[in-house]
């Protein structure tokens, strides 16, 4: 019975690559340590799938650091300053950068947690084609008995997703090269054909975006191209994601052999397709197994779609809505989950079982057995961004105008001119991390690891004190995760042990499981936050996460709209506030990060997000009397897009990002319409670098020349818990430094 997946995960699971990756770095391991290291996790997962009954098994879904750095080096989209010998350390150059050359741009795959490098491509940028390591993995693979069918990011999303090359004239859009770039591809084809492969599959999830007529018109001619390619493989072109929509008919009419549809988040699909004409020659890969959620799948609607779909098209292939690289690998590795839960749930493994067995389902069905008709798969159930029942304008905030509340704070707080502060976490250092291993294995009482955390918040107080900061933190040594935290002690989520999905390159994170109704017991961060304003007699933020984020970097539940979910996190979060305020918490940061990235990748669906979204971070926030001054903090926001939104959550300052987009300023246009404090990130924290204190003054500089003095605060771009307290000290000495200058010089 025909069954495949669009993509597995590839840390490993035991994270196994983040080990490998990391020793290489250190110079623990050699490059043919790391090279071994990627071929046992290939060789595992092809030999798991295999096992697991899957007809038929992707390859080149592994990835050394990113999968769109992987399509970069494929076609040569290189900038010299990158090239190495080695092309595992070109690649780390474009991602981590080195002897002085920055790194790529980083910034979230679609709607998802994961972090994609953002290649750059320019009107000169010589395409070629370097197909070694897809053409490896099929021997990898071949070597192993297996066949499998490569896997490569599509030719319009890989332009769609790169940014012009800096220097590039103004108005060139990467898109221009598409022509160029084909013939890339077809040398790509060429040489998989070469090798005996049978099919190829590419990625478009950008489909599943507004796209203009001109786009759509690129993604025919492309797909007309490749499909007239001479002995070329079977081509599988896969939209996820959501709906593929106008894109659809578009794919249809071109001669590519297959279609891979997202009947999860893109329901609306199924009756689309079944009513074009051209699906009775085509086969369609049914994503009809969430590749997002962590659920067991309704068998019987997946199964009705299926036969819906069978009676239709040319074929029909079982598949997972999209690639499984946002799940963990296996439920059966969890021994702590609630009672009750595991069997409701399906990881990466799982999810492979379930597409095995609704293919044999559907091959039990005679195909002379009478079809149902098509069944309404609602477009976008169990979506983040179907806003079912919360739509509406913003709620009064109830708190008083911005002008009384910064007037309050500002007799109260007696802050400098440009406060400095940072944006809560500091660098976790190994002792710490032991230590909270060790107290959650049982091998460490909780006096003694209590005391341990104390005395880390007693260092991180000193620490900021001596470097002169105005606001400080307690540094979040407590806390392993900014949402998995606030998940271990509210009602409602489970965590788990070894449920890791990778966040970028070797990084990872453990979302917690939202299946409950979610509760509060009890005070969750007041005590810390408590202990370290007894240290100092500057102010200490209290740091909570809002309530969007809690939710989009969890697996939330599906029973439910996903707004009535996020309504119940920002009301915990809202006594949390009332009980930092009560215990004289004169700031307390709610930050919101992940606002940008639930947001609907079609524009109908956004101002409906938007309101939904804002009215629950208000919600959580403003509970706060006007003496109580609210920051929030967005990373990775593009926040231009939604500054009128940043500036509906009514927080009285907002840091967001900046350093890393080269230098520009979050919404330069916007940002000067920005009503309230901001803080503009003026080091990069994603990089080891120590920005100089000229450098530092003259990021401030170029704030204050859109926003009034009195609005700006000078902060990092993010939280510090990746750095090394060698990099942080360095580089907030010189933020304070920077700081002290400007003002000087403004009087
Ligand atoms: N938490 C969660 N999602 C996130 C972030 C987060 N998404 C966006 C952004 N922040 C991603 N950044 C990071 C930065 C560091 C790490 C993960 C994501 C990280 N993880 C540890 C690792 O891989 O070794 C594990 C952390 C742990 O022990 O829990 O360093 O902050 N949810
Ligand atoms: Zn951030």
């Amino acid at each position: 019975p025909a069954s495949t997946v669009l993509g597995y995960p590839r840390i490993g699971p035991r994270r196994e690559l983040k080990r490998a990756l990391e020793a290489y770095w250190q110079g623990r391991l050699g490059v043919e340590g790391l090279r071994e290291a990627g071929a046992r996790l290939r060789e595992g997962t092809w030999l798991r799938l295999a096992e697991l009954g899957l007809a038929a098994l992707p390859s080149n879904t592994f990835s050394l650091y990113d999968h769109v750095l992987d399509a970069a080096m494929m076609v040569d989209a290189v900038p010299g300053r990158y090239r190495r010998p080695l092309p595992e350390d070109t690649c780390f150059a474009m991602a981590r950068g080195g002897e002085g050359a920055a790194p790529l741009r980083m910034t979230k795959w679609f709607d998802t947690n994961y972090h994609y490098l953002v290649p750059q491509v320019g009107p000169g940028t010589r395409f070629r084609a370097v197909p070694g390591k897809p053409v490896g993995e099929v021997r990898e693979a071949r070597a192993l008995g297996l066949s499998t069918r490569p896997v490569l990011l599509g030719p319009v999303t890989f332009l769609l997703l790169c940014q012009a090359e800096p220097g590039a004239a103004e108005g060139f859009r990467p898109l221009e090269r598409l022509d160029d770039l084909l013939a890339v591809y077809e040398q790509v084809l060429g040489a998989l054909a070469a090798e005996g492969v049978a099919w190829v599959q590419l990625d478009e999830p950008a489909l599943v975006a507004d796209r203009s007529p001109g786009e759509l018109a690129a993604v025919g001619e492309a797909y007309r191209r490749l499909g007239g390619l001479r002995g070329r493989p079977g081509l599988l072109v896969a939209g996820y994601f959501g709906e593929l929509g106008a894109a659809l008919p578009v794919l249809a009419g071109t001669p590519v052999e297959a279609i891979g549809l997202d009947l999860v988040r893109g329901g609306g699909d199924l009756a689309a397709a079944c009513a074009l004409p051209e699906l009775a020659g085509k086969t369609v890969v049914a994503g009809v197994v969430g590749g997002r959620d962590v659920w067991r799948t309704d068998q019987e609607r997946a199964l009705a779609g299926l036969l819906a779909l069978r009676a239709r098209a040319g074929r029909v292939v079982v598949s997972t809505s999209c690639s499984l690289l946002h799940l963990p690998y296996d439920v059966d590795a969890e021994d702590g989950l609630p009672a009750g839960l595991r069997e409701r749930l399906a990881f990466a493994e799982q999810k492979v079982a379930e597409v095995v067995e609704l293919a044999g389902r559907l091959a039990a069905v005679p195909v002379d057995a009478p079809v149902p008709g098509v069944p309404v798969l609602a477009a976008g159930a169990g979506v983040p961004d179907a806003g079912r029942g919360a739509a509406g304008p913003w709620p009064a905030s109830g708190r008083a105008p911005y002008e009384v509340r910064a007037a309050a704070q500002a007799a109260r707080l007696r802050l400098p001119a440009l406060p400095v502060t940072t944006i809560g976490s500091f660098p976790q250092t190994g002792e710490l991390r032991a230590a909270r291993a060790a107290f959650s294995a049982g091998e460490l009482g909780a006096g003694e690891y209590e005391e341990r955390v104390r005395g880390e918040i007693r260092r991180v107080v000193e620490l900021q004190e001596r470097l002169g900061l105005d606001v400080l933190v307690h540094g979040e040594p407590e806390r392993n995760d900014m949402v998995q935290y606030f998940a271990e002690h509210l009602e409602g989520f489970a965590v788990t042990r070894h449920g890791w999905v990778q966040s970028y390159g070797s990084r990872c994170v453990r979302p917690p499981i939202l299946y409950g109704e979610v509760r509060r017991r009890g005070p969750v961060t007041v005590g810390w936050t408590r202990y370290a304003q007894s240290l100092t007699d500057r102010p200490v933020k209290g740091m909570l996460t809002g309530p969007v984020t809690i939710a989009a970097w969890s697996f939330v539940r599906d029973d439910v709209p996903l707004p009535r979910v996020v309504g119940q996190i920002a009301e915990a979060v809202r006594e949390e506030v009332a009980d930092l305020e009560a215990a004289g918490v004169a700031i307390v940061q709610v930050d919101e990060p992940a606002l940008r990235e639930l947001m609907p990748l079609r524009a109908a669906g956004r101002a409906e997000y938007l309101a939904w979204a804002v009215g629950a971070y208000r919600r959580a926030t403003s509970g706060a009397g006007e003496r109580t001054q609210i920051h929030t903090h967005l990373c990775y926001s593009e926040a231009s897009e939604i500054v009128e939104a940043i500036d509906a959550l009514d927080a009285d300052v907002t840091s967001v990002e900046s350093a890393r987009s080269q230098g520009r300023l979050p919404a330069e246009p916007g940002v000067a319409g920005f009503g309230r404090g901001l803080g503009p990130g003026v080091y990069d924290i994603h990089s080891p670098r120590v920005p100089g204190v000229a450098e530092v003054a003259g990021g401030i500089e170029a704030v204050l020349r859109v926003l009034p003095v009195e609005r700006v605060w000078v902060n990092p771009d993010c939280g510090l818990k990746t750095r090394t307290y060698e990099q942080v000290e360095a580089a907030l000495a010189n933020m304070v430094a920077a700081a002290r200058l400007v003002r000087e010089r403004l009087l």
